[in-house]
């Protein structure tokens, strides 16, 4: 069976994605999510221009020699453009070699591990009686692990906080879901301010409140986004320990493996690490010392099902499990592989479920479904995406771009 072509779809109902579709000469038909949030094209003409050509005539079945032609034989290895890229050829190899077993993808990888995949949605107010709601509707969805995020006082748009706070958690019209979109479409990116003490002596008292009102049992989550020191970090994670979190993600910008162990060793809160990461490499040291405790790369920015799968089976040995990256940026497609993995790895933690609006739903058609606080892939072969090309190409793209973050003086910072 060989790859007969293969097409990058580019599509934007509400919000960019970017799909390539692989097609064999006995026609069929795979899907891969390459979407790189804010910088969507750079992927669709890496495939476009540089790997469509180099797919037409190759053995379908092989993925894992694809995947290692794509990756060492580009000679430039890594970086978020080229593993998005190869994620999207993998993830479409493997839905194919699913249809044509007739299994659903999950079985492939080992069968399923569990019922379901548990998920975390995100709950956020600007303050506490907006988050409360957020997280009243959220668990009257039936959601059992929550991100918690607030506004801090005298900060005017802080990081994860949803514009409006009235609507409903999802499956609703995009226009009143409750969600955020950070990334925005006009032709320049938003600035938001940032004041490092300001949060840091805020999100405590946030955390006592949710406990206070919601009882000691539903999972709570919280993302720092990059933007602390490893002492700052280390603080946080010390201050937050009365209120049990399930995890504390991105403390540190990402790139200082050795950060996390300054945190590691001040604070028993467990660590969560890796969204813009796209390489084993990135997380060597971070496994191999047991500096963390959960990996949050994504099938779709970290070279797809065959090397996440990888990076699980090295933190595995260390007692490490998946939290794998969910926001709305993944697109459906993303998300139906995650699941599929999740279901099958041993070591699965948790997966972010951010719920896709009404629109992405019509174009890419998941049959992946959310009941009791979890997700499961349906029984069909394959990952079980259905992409209406047509209703696709109604929705053409949009420029956007991710906020851009400032202290008060003005110094760029991280966001
Ligand atoms: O900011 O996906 O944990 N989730 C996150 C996300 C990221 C966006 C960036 O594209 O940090 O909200
Ligand atoms: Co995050």
């Amino acid at each position: 069976m060989l790859i007969e072509r293969a097409d990058v779809i580019v599509t934007s109902p509400g919000r960019n994605f970017v799909t390539l579709k692989i097609t064999t000469d006995d026609g069929v038909v795979g899907y891969g999510d390459g979407t790189l949030n804010g910088r969507e094209l750079a992927v669709a003409s890496y495939l476009t221009d540089h790997v469509v050509p180099l797919l037409s005539g190759r053995d379908a079945h092989a993925i894992e020699d694809t995947w290692q032609y794509l990756y060492r034989g580009a000679y430039w290895r890594r970086g978020p453009v080229t593993m998005a890229a190869i994620a999207a050829v993998d993830t479409a190899l493997w839905d194919i070699k699913a249809k044509v077993a007739g299994l659903p993808l999950y079985q492939l990888l080992g069968g399923a591990s569990r019922e379901r995949c548990l998920v975390y949605g995100h709950a956020s107010g600007k303050d506490i009686p907006e988050l409360f709601d957020s997280v009243r509707k959220h668990l009257d969805e039936g959601f059992r692990a929550i991100r918690i995020q607030t506004g801090v006082p005298g900060l005017d748009s802080v990081y994860g906080v949803a514009s409006s706070a009235a609507a409903s958690v999802g499956g609703g019209d995009s226009d009143d879901r409750y969600d955020y979109e950070p990334a925005r479409r006009a032709a320049l990116p938003a600035e938001e301010t940032w004041d490092t003490r300001a949060y840091l002596r805020h999100v405590p008292s946030v955390f006592e409140a949710v406990r206070g009102e919601f009882g000691e049992d539903i999972a709570l989550l919280h993302d720092a986004h990059h933007r602390l020191t490893p002492i700052q970090a280390a603080k946080l994670g010390t201050s937050l320990e009365p209120y049990d979190l399930f995890w504390l993600e991105d403390v540190t910008p990402a790139e200082n493996q050795e950060a996390l162990r300054w945190v590691r060793h001040h604070t028993t809160t467990p660590l969560a690490i890796g969204e813009v990461f796209n390489s084993i490499w990135d997380y060597q040291h971070l496994i191999r010392e047991q500096l963390i405790d959960y990996v949050r790369s994504p099938i779709t920015h970290a070279g797809g099902i065959t090397s996440v799968r990888r990076i699980m089976d090295y933190a595995a040995m260390y007692q490490i499990k998946s939290g794998m990256h969910g926001p709305t940026d993944v697109s459906p497609v993303g998300l139906a592989a995650a699941v599929h993995l999740g279901l099958a790895l041993h070591n699965f933690g948790i997966q972010e479920y951010m719920v896709h609006s009404r629109e992405t739903h019509d174009v890419f058609g998941p049959t992946y479904e959310f009941a009791h606080g979890g997700l499961r892939p349906s029984e069909e072969p394959g990952l079980g995406i259905h992409v209406d090309e047509e209703l696709a190409a109604r929705y053409p793209y949009e420029r956007a771009y991710l906020p851009v973050n400032r202290l008060r003086d003005g110094t760029v910072h991280d966001w």
